[in-house]
């Protein structure tokens, strides 16, 4: 018993150091990750309305290329969530499946596969605190799944 108790003292430690780093995490800088399954690991994503600027980190944890399972993130306003998909749909993945100059979507990433990671920065002066804003993935007949609220302020 003494000596489990001396084993496990160390971990403790550690877990007490590393808490400080999580509570003082930026959080104007978010993280989602996708899967082979279609799937983005969070439904709901939220920043405080005093984060001038978001990074959105997007993650691909599967192993699919991006031509058969690529994933975007997209932010919209919520009303628009399904036109903006179906306009993706013809875009084609050179457009990373948004249409070319549509207003409509607020922020994206481009289309990634599996392994991959990329992100995008955008400014919140357009988004008003407490509105109805979604993210999706408007690679054709994702958004079905793969999509949530994103709350601002
Ligand atoms: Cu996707």
């Amino acid at each position: 018993m003494t000596a489990f108790r001396n084993a496990r003292a160390p971990l403790m430690l550690a877990g007490a150091l590393a808490l400080p780093v999580l509570v003082h995490a930026d959080p104007c800088k978010l993280e989602i990750s996708g899967t082979d399954q279609m799937q983005y690991d969070k439904q709901e994503l939220s920043v405080p309305a005093t984060c001038k600027e978001v990074t959105l980190t997007l993650h691909h944890a599967g192993k699919l290329p991006r031509e058969a399972m690529g994933h975007n993130w997209v932010l919209v306003n919520g009303p628009d969530l399904t036109a903006v998909a179906n306009a993706g749909m013809g875009a084609g993945l050179a457009n990373d499946y948004l249409a070319p100059g549509d207003k409509r979507a607020l922020a994206h990433t481009k289309v990634v596969g599996g392994g991959e990671t990329t992100s995008v920065t955008f400014a919140t002066s357009t988004l008003q605190p407490g509105g109805d804003y979604k993210f999706l993935c408007t690679f054709p007949g994702h958004n079905v799944l793969m999509h949530g609220i994103f709350k601002f302020g």
